[in-house]
C-alpha cells in the first residue's frame, strides 16, 4: 500500500526509546515500541555528565532489535531519524574522537560564564539576532566555559549520535536554534557572535534542514546492527520539543501546547519571530520548529520536579506507583500552597522534596512532609505556571488561544491536565504520550514521499491515530 518502516531514536533527559514507525497514506502512522532505557546525569570528574558510551550503546542495542524485528516481518528500515534533548554537545577533534564526556546542562559550570558572554555581547543585542530566552546553560555560555576550542567542533547530542552512525558531521536547525548563536531571522549561525565571543567559526559543522538526509550507516554500524548496508540517517526535528509540536493533533490555528515531561515547555506556534524587548523581558523563546516555524514557548518547570521527589523518597524506602500517589494528591483540597516551578534552584539533582518545601517556607506558607502533599503542590504550581505563561503567549502575539493541547509523558497525568483546564480556563486536549516518536517519523516517512503535505497535513494522520483524552473547566476529576 506504498507504507515504509522507519526508526525513531527518541531520548528525553530521564529516558529514551527506540521505536519503529510504519507509515502508509491509506492507514496513517502507527509506533511499535523497540527498546527503552532510562537517562540521567551522573557525577564524574567533579561536573554532571551524560553517561554517552551508555546511552550510544542503548541506541545500537536498540536500532539491532529494530532490524530484527522488521526482517522478521520481511520489512526493510528505509530511514532513522534521532532526537534527544536540545543545548548540550560533545566535543570532537580533527579525528572524530570525542575530547570529553558530554556535560549536561545540569552543570554549574555555566553559569559562572554569563557575565563574561553578556559583557561581550550584551543580553538585548543577543535575544534581537537570536530570539533566544535566557536559561544560564543555553550552548554558548557552555562554550564559554570550554578549555579549548581551536581545532574542536561541537556536536549537539543528536547530531554526534547521527555522526557516529554515519561519519558525517552536521548540525540540525532546529536544534541549532538553542544554541544562542543562531539568528533567528535569517535561519544561519550568528558569525558576528561566534567572533565576538572568540568561537572558531567552525565550531559547528554545517547546518541541514528536518527532511534532508545526513548518510548512510558506517560498515562497522551495519555489522553491529544489522541494519542493511543503504539504510540512511535524515534529519528530523532532533530537538526533541521540535518534533514534539510537530506532532501536536492541533487542527484549528489559535491553538497552544505544552509538551510535557522533564521539562514543560508551553506556548504556540508561529510564523515569524517576536524579537520585542516586552518578550525579551518575559522571556520567551523563539526557536525554529519544523517547516522553518517559530516555536514561541518558554521553558516551564516539569515533571522533573516529581521524578526527582520519586528517586528521594525511593533511596529513603519509600516507593509508591506513580499513578498511586498521583490519586493521593488528587484527592487533597485544592488551595494548597505553591511555588515557582521554574527557579533555577530546582535545577540541579537531589533533595527535592527539602528544596520544595523550604520554597514553600519562603512564601510564608508550611508544606506538610507527606510525599502526596508534596506531589500536589508541585503540580498546583505546573498548572499555575502554565496558565501565567499562556496568558503571557497570548499578551505578546495577540492571539487568542482556543485550545490547550498537552502532549508527551505527562499528558498521562490526568491531575495535571485537570488542573491546567481549571487554572488556564481553556479545553485541555491530552495525548498523544508519544508524540515527540510521532514527530520524528511523520518527517522521515514525509522526506521518503510516503506522507505529504505541510504540518496541518501531518497533524491530522497524528489525530486519526490518536485516542485523545479531553478536559474541560471546573470538571471533577473522576477516579483514576
Ligand atoms: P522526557 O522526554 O523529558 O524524558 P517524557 O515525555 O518521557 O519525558 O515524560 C516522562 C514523565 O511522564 C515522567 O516523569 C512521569 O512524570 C510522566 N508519566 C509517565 N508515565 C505516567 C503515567 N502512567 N501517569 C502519569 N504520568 C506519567
Ligand atoms: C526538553 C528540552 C527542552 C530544552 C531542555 C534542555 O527535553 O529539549 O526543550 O530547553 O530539554
Amino acid at each position: 500500500d506504498g507504507g515504509k518502516v522507519f526508526a525513531a531514536v527518541d531520548i528525553g533527559a530521564s529516558s529514551g526509546r527506540v521505536m519503529l514507525g510504519r507509515a502508509s497514506p491509506s492507514t496513517g502512522v502507527t509506533l511499535e515500541t523497540i527498546h527503552r532505557f532510562p537517562n540521567g546525569v551522573i557525577e564524574l570528574d567533579g561536573g554532571l555528565r551524560w553517561d554517552f558510551d551508555a546511552l550510544f550503546a542503548e541506541v545500537l542495542k536498540g536500532l539491532a532489535a529494530a532490524a530484527s524485528v522488521a526482517a522478521g516481518n520481511g520489512e526493510r528500515i528505509a530511514s532513522i531519524g534521532i532526537d534527544t534533548w536540545a543545548v548540550d554537545y560533545g566535543l570532537l577533534d580533527s579525528e572524530g574522537k570525542l575530547v570529553s564526556v558530554p556535560y549536561s546542562y545540569r552543570d554549574e559550570r555555566s553559569r559562572m560564564m554569563v557575565e563574561r558572554v553578556h559583557a561581550a555581547i550584551p543580553p538585548e543585542r543577543l535575544y534581537a539576532t537570536t530570539g533566544l530566552q535566557f536559561l544560564h546553560f543555553n550552548t554558548l555560555y557552555q562554550l564559554a566555559a570550554e578549555p579549548e576550542l581551536n581545532g574542536l567542533q561541537a556536536l549537539l547530542i543528536p547530531d554526534l549520535i547521527a555522526f557516529l552512525l554515519t561519519g558525517e558531521r552536521r548540525t540540525e536547525a532546529t536544534n541549532a536554534s538553542t544554541t544562542g548563536l543562531f539568528d533567528a531571522v535569517s535561519g544561519k549561525w550568528a558569525l558576528d557572535f561566534l567572533d565576538a565571543l572568540g568561537f572558531p567559526r567552525n565550531i559547528f559543522p554545517p547546518l541541514i534542514q528536518p527532511g534532508e538526509t545526513v548518510g548512510t550507516l558506517l560498515p562497522s554500524v551495519v555489522q553491529r546492527t544489522g541494519l542493511l548496508a543503504d539504510t540512511e540517517v535524515v534529519a528530523v526535528g532532533s530537538h526533541d520539543t521540535a518534533s514534539a509540536v510537530a506532532a501536536v493533533p492541533a487542527s484549528e490555528r489559535e491553538f497552544a501546547y505544552i509538551s510535557s515531561g522533564t521539562w514543560s515547555l508551553v506556548g504556540v506556534e508561529l510564523d515569524a519571530p517576536v524579537l520585542s524587548e516586552a518578550s525579551r523581558t518575559a522571556n520567551f523563546t523563539n526557536e525554529r520548529g519544523v517547516d522553518g516555524t517559530i516555536r514561541y514557548l518558554r521553558n516551564v518547570g516539569g515533571l522533573w520536579l516529581l521524578s526527582e521527589c520519586q528517586r528521594s523518597w525511593a533511596a529513603q524506602g519509600f516507593s509508591q506507583a506513580l499513578p498511586a500517589l498521583l490519586e493521593a494528591a488528587a484527592a487533597l483540597p485544592a488551595g494548597g500552597p505553591q511555588i515557582n516551578a521554574d527557579d533555577p534552584a530546582f535545577t540541579a539533582p537531589d533533595n527535592m522534596p527539602d528544596r520544595i518545601r523550604a520554597a514553600v517556607r519562603n512564601t510564608g506558607d508550611v508544606l506538610p512532609d507527606r510525599p502526596a502533599a508534596v506531589v500536589r503542590c508541585i503540580m498546583d504550581s505546573l498548572a499555575a505556571g502554565y496558565a501565567r505563561t499562556l496568558a503571557d503567549a497570548e499578551r505578546l502575539t495577540g492571539r487568542d488561544v482556543g485550545v490547550v493541547h498537552i502532549v508527551g509523558g505527562g499528558s498521562q497525568n490526568r491531575l495535571l491536565c485537570q488542573l491546567t483546564a481549571d487554572a488556564t480556563g481553556k479545553p485541555v486536549i491530552a495525548g498523544p504520550v508519544e508524540a515527540t516518536a510521532l514527530g520524528n517519523v511523520l518527517v522521515q516517512a514525509r522526506a521518503a514521499g510516503v506522507v505529504t503535505g505541510g504540518l496541518a497535513e501531518l497533524r491530522e494522520l497524528v489525530a486519526a491515530g490518536t485516542e485523545l483524552v479531553r478536559y474541560e473547566h471546573g470538571e471533577i476529576l473522576a477516579a483514576q
